[in-house]
């Protein structure tokens, strides 16, 4: 049997000790345990804090009084319960974005989706075991705009004694960007859907919460990676910023990809790494066998298609060198500091080329099982276009409209109660239809000249799939308003990117060119700006699950929708009853 540890406990600390002086006659028994995993306990206290950045002191949320958020640490097979206690006026909810989630719907965490939220001075522990996964994943608020500061990363190392399919770094860095915000994202967002108009934009980037020397006030406030020559270090990027996909460099090193998603990939070099929100990139930097005698930059700045505009500042990081010898140390004002050169902020060719370069590892000990025999095909326009205002609204759109985003013209409302439950209860009444358009309600030259009517409908409507249904998906990105990437996320699964191309997808030719050896497994997907993306996935996992773009203004506007995933006739396939502390609306 597993072992139970408490991080505060010294419970803990006697379980092991008792657990060792066992060991000379326990020995199978031990091992056992130490494959099945062990619980771990986080406590996660949401309080306001003041934090200073360029130049100016702001409350803002966080998770135990830290920024970027504390980080979570398991082992593939470990269990998580962590005790979510809102200290704020805000609802809060938390989502462990890319964790599968397997039969734990309720602890998936999307605000209405999966759960009503946590309300001022109440509580909720979030429980899951990970299972099939390692990697880097992230957690972060998913309600509002409140994700703007509340995130960090979710560490997943591989079973005790197994080794990483390349070679095991010297040290390990999570490198999480953001954005850094001078107003109060919650006013932004909620002034922008009262007045229609496109919300303000962010005032920097940030690496750990740090937005670096190009920006004033901020030379104290740079992320510095010290490190030693020769030696190699695994860096965890996470793209934790609301609004913009980001190119990364490092001036004068290649890193090469090894993981996307907490998926192992087959190793590439590259010197740019394109990252959407969303998305996480596990990439090994090697460290030149001598001092260089020089600083270098790491810089992110945005890769942006879309028709608004966009905070075009660059944060940085600064990698060092040590010395073998500290007396030879040179002071780290004279050293040159030599600067990346990053893509054109539209480089679509570039992304594209990136995008294309992420395989899978697909060997015989990480397969990539692709869903070969697909049950339903469906095909989804993602874009942008008009809704209407209420009467006591003035919206700047024409015949007082606003900018809207929608999934097959179907910009996503918000319900007033969690879907989980109104599904698990059956009580969908009022609250949702399972009537979700397979298709667009139009065809139109979905990326050339856009149709006259751009109106969008509002509905919460859900599609629902029997267990197990191998699902391909065309998501396809239209011109209406303008063209533009779309990070897409769907909870409680990884899908298969078999494929993407620009233009109108074309289901006589494109499918013949699909990738179904070693395409890349994720969770969060760029449909290119322009183009199209097939994903595929088996919907093995019993719940609601939320799809949406992961560009938080684009999901306030409606680019999101929710799938159900219907119980299997056995009984490790159905959702159990929901925990006794779920919150309640
Ligand atoms: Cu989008």
């Amino acid at each position: 049997m597993g072992f139970i540890c408490s991080f505060h406990s010294s419970a803990c600390l006697y379980t092991i000790l008792f657990l060792l002086v066992c060991a000379s006659w326990l020995g199978p028994q031990l091992a056992l345990a130490k494959h099945r995993g062990i619980t771990r306990r986080y406590k996660f206290e949401v309080r306001m804090q003041n934090v200073t950045r360029l130049c100016q002191t702001k409350s803002i949320v966080t998770i135990n009084g830290q920024f970027p958020g504390p980080r979570i640490i398991a082992r593939e097979g470990d269990s998580l319960e962590i005790k979510v206690v809102n200290h704020v006026k805000y609802n809060v909810t938390i989502h462990w974005h890319g964790i599968r989630q397997l039969r734990s719907g309720w602890a998936d965490g999307p605000a209405y989706i999966t759960q009503c939220p946590i309300q001022p001075g109440q509580s909720y522990v979030y429980k899951y075991t990970i299972k099939g996964q390692r990697g880097t994943l992230f957690w972060h608020a998913h309600i509002s705009w409140l994700r703007a500061t509340l995130y960090g990363p979710l560490v997943i190392l591989p079973k005790r004694g197994v080794p990483y399919p390349f070679p095991h770094p010297f040290k390990e860095v999570p490198i999480v960007f953001g954005e850094w915000w001078k107003a109060d994202t919650e006013a932004v967002i909620n002034q922008a859907m009262k007045t229609g108009s496109a919300p303000n934009l962010s005032d920097a980037f940030t690496i750990n919460g740090l937005p670096g020397p190009l920006y004033s006030c901020s030379v104290k406030d740079t992320f510095k990676l010290k490190v030693k020559p020769g030696k190699t270090y695994l860096l965890r990027l996470v793209n934790a910023a609301l609004n913009n996909e980001l190119f990364f460099s490092i001036a004068n090193h290649t890193l090469t990809v090894v993981e996307a998603d907490a998926i192992y990939t087959k190793p590439f070099k590259a010197n740019t790494i394109l990252i959407t929100p969303g998305q996480t990139t596990n990439v090994l930097l090697r460290a030149k066998r001598h001092h260089p005698n020089a600083l270098f930059l790491m810089a992110a700045r945005p890769y942006a298609t879309g028709p608004a505009t966009f905070d075009n500042t660059t944060t940085a990081a600064i990698l060092e060198y040590a010395h073998h010898d500290p007396s030879r140390k040179p002071k780290a004002t004279k050293l040159p500091l030599i600067k990346p050169k990053l893509p054109f902020f539209n480089d679509t060719s570039f992304a594209a080329k990136f995008t294309n370069k992420l395989r899978s590892l697909a060997n015989s000990k990480f397969p990539a099982n692709v869903p070969k025999k697909i049950d339903r095909h469906f095909f989804f326009t993602v874009g942008l276009g008009l809704l209407p205002c209420s009467k006591n609204q003035n919206c700047s759109g024409p015949n007082n409209t606003m900018v809207g985003a929608a999934i097959n013209n179907i910009s996503f409302v918000q319900p007033k109660t969690a879907l989980l439950q109104a599904h698990f209860l059956r009580q969908s009444n009022g609250v949702y239809t399972s009537n979700f358009p397979t298709k667009p309600p139009t065809r139109f030259n979905y990326t050339g000249t856009p149709p006259t009517n751009i109106m969008l409908n509002k509905g919460t409507r859900l599609m629902s799939l029997p267990y197990n249904t191998n699902v391909e998906l065309l998501l396809q990105d239209t011109s209406i308003i303008g063209a533009e990437s779309h990070p897409l996320h769907l909870h409680g699964f990884n899908f298969f990117v078999v494929g993407q191309g620009f233009g109108n997808f074309d289901s006589k030719k494109d499918p013949a060119k699909f990738n179904l050896v070693d395409p890349i497994e994720r969770n969060t997907v760029g449909v290119p700006s322009g183009g199209w993306v097939a994903i595929r996935f088996r919907a093995d996992n019993p719940g609601v699950w939320f799809m949406h773009c992961h560009l938080e203004v684009h999901t306030s506007w409606g680019l999101k929708m929710a799938w159900i995933v219907q119980d299997g006739k056995k009984k490790h396939q159905k959702l159990p009853p929901p925990p006794a502390d779920l919150p309640k609306c």
